[in-house]
């Protein structure tokens, strides 16, 4: 090999080098982006399950439990269980304001989601017998003595409640 060749091949070596070493930089750089984007999407956390039921088999008007804790940042899916023999309303303005709903989830009598409902809530009615989950992340402190059911003489009897957002 000829000095000219040699030197050439040296080049075109510690090129391919280079670039190796930059595909390979970039490559890394993006892979950590999508980390950070997916790790940076609070909707997309394991949510922590908290339930409240509605009503009981007697008929009692309240909510189980009727004060409600959750905290900012984290994804909830939040159980309605009407286990009472009348339709009830889960209705807090506070709350509805302090959240960013991912999506309201009907399952089916097998557990299948049959509905997924997006964009703001305010409340949700849960028919006897049946549940709603509310997926949501708190993004607002608060407390909000506003939790009722709005059909008429519910709140009147006792179904009321409080909502703690820390
Ligand atoms: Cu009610």
């Amino acid at each position: 090999m000829s000095l000219r060749s040699t030197l050439a091949h040296s080049f075109k070596e510690s090129f391919a080098k280079k670039i190796a070493l930059m595909s390979s930089v970039l490559f890394f750089t993006l892979l950590s982006s999508l980390n950070a984007s997916a790790k940076g999407d609070l909707t997309k956390q394991a949510p922590i399950e908290v339930k409240v039921v509605l009503g009981d088999k007697n008929n009692a008007m309240m909510f189980s439990p009727s004060t409600i804790e959750f905290e900012t940042g984290k994804l909830y899916k939040l159980v309605l269980e009407n286990q009472g023999p009348v339709k009830h309303y889960f209705s807090s303005d506070g709350l509805s304001q302090s959240v960013l709903t991912r999506k309201v989830q009907v399952n089916d009598a097998s557990d299948t989601p049959i509905a997924e409902i997006k964009g703001t809530i305010r409340e949700i009615e849960v028919y006897p017998g049946f549940q709603a989950q509310w997926w949501f992340v708190p993004v607002k402190a608060g407390t909000f003595h506003d939790l009722r059911c709005s059909i008429k003489g519910h709140t009147e009897m006792g179904m009321k409640g409080t909502i703690i957002i820390k």
